[in-house]
């Protein structure tokens, strides 16, 4: 592990793509992975916490706490998302079982310990599906907000949605967390899908998957051909976008995702725009003092895969 890695709490629903995020913080020695909490979006809550210990389990991590969170958002009913995810929540895939047995307590309490019993500014949370736990979190411990270091999520876009014509999935399962998460003082970057649509899987970057030639790849593939096809089928994408390791991928270099300066709040009472993330892009880019929030807007696509790519392969 690099001196002073970043520190992070993966907050998820997993998920093909939240599954690459995990991948992606364990094989790089930038990123600290100190437990991943699950919430419900893509999946029921038991799924998802299952997918979760799986995947740590595919990748020799059993030494990473998990901690399952939210069965539902605040106020709406969960709707998932069986046609992007499958089933499972990680369809395409043969998932081992888990050795490590589910860790005790609920996650909305060990975000809080584990951010104040750690120094100020240390760690970073990195939600990666619907914002329930986290929003419970800042409700429950409202010092959190000056406690994190930062919040890097995945989520929203600010031209684009895919669960509507403006809103994304993570936001749009529960926009009151969402709002309630963007409305607190703390740094937050938004990794939405105008970054996460840059992100895309092709045949080139699979094959470059395939050829690590160990379980872990043939694996990491495996969810990359299911996500290729139901891409295809519900959203008319030749390549799937893969959203979630962006968050994290940001966290070891910045330069491979750029951001933009700008206020960001979340619609909660629309006729036909509920869950869109309403970005401000008006006028010169205002001072970090000025503006809490920002928003990811350019990938470096070979930079990308080339740590998606070496994390799978660091892992073994
Ligand atoms: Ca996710």
């Amino acid at each position: 592990m690099a001196e002073n890695p970043t520190k992070i709490i993966l907050d998820s629903d997993p998920g093909h793509d939240d599954a690459m995020a995990i991948l992606l913080a364990l094989g790089n020695p930038k990123i600290e992975l100190l437990g991943v909490t699950t919430v419900g979006g893509n999946q029921s809550l038991d799924k998802v916490t299952y997918n979760a210990r799986a995947v740590l389990e595919a990748a020799h991590a059993t030494d990473i706490p998990v901690h399952a969170g939210a069965d539902r958002p605040l106020v709406r009913p969960l709707k998932v998302a069986a046609a992007v995810h499958g089933d499972t929540g990680l369809d395409g895939v043969e998932l081992p079982e888990p050795t490590r047995p589910l860790d005790p307590g609920h996650a909305v309490n060990w975000i809080i310990d584990t951010i104040m019993n750690a120094e100020p500014k240390t760690i970073t949370l990195v939600p990666t599906g619907p914002l329930t736990n986290i929003a419970l979190a800042v409700r429950m411990e409202p010092r959190i907000v000056d406690r994190v270091k930062e919040v890097v999520l995945m989520g929203g876009g600010y031209h684009v949605g895919n669960c509507s014509p403006v809103a994304e999935f993570n936001v749009a399962t529960d926009p009151e967390a969402a709002h309630i998460v963007f409305n607190e003082a703390w740094p937050i970057t938004m990794v939405g899908l105008d970054l996460t649509h840059q992100a895309l899987c092709t045949p080139e970057v699979q094959s470059r998957i395939d050829a690590i030639g160990t379980d872990l790849s043939k694996f990491a593939s495996g969810l990359m051909d299911f996500f290729r096809e139901a891409y295809k089928n519900n959203q008319d994408f030749v390549d799937p976008p893969v959203h979630d390791p962006c968050t994290v991928a940001y966290l070891i270099d910045h330069a491979v995702v750029a951001t933009r300066r700008c206020p960001v709040d979340v619609e909660i009472h629309g006729a036909l725009t509920t869950g869109m993330t309403v970005a401000d892009l008006r006028g010169p880019e205002p001072s970090a003092e000025d503006c809490h929030t920002q928003v990811a807007v350019k990938l470096d696509f070979d930079g990308f895969w080339n740590l998606i790519i070496d994390a799978i392969k660091t892992i073994g």
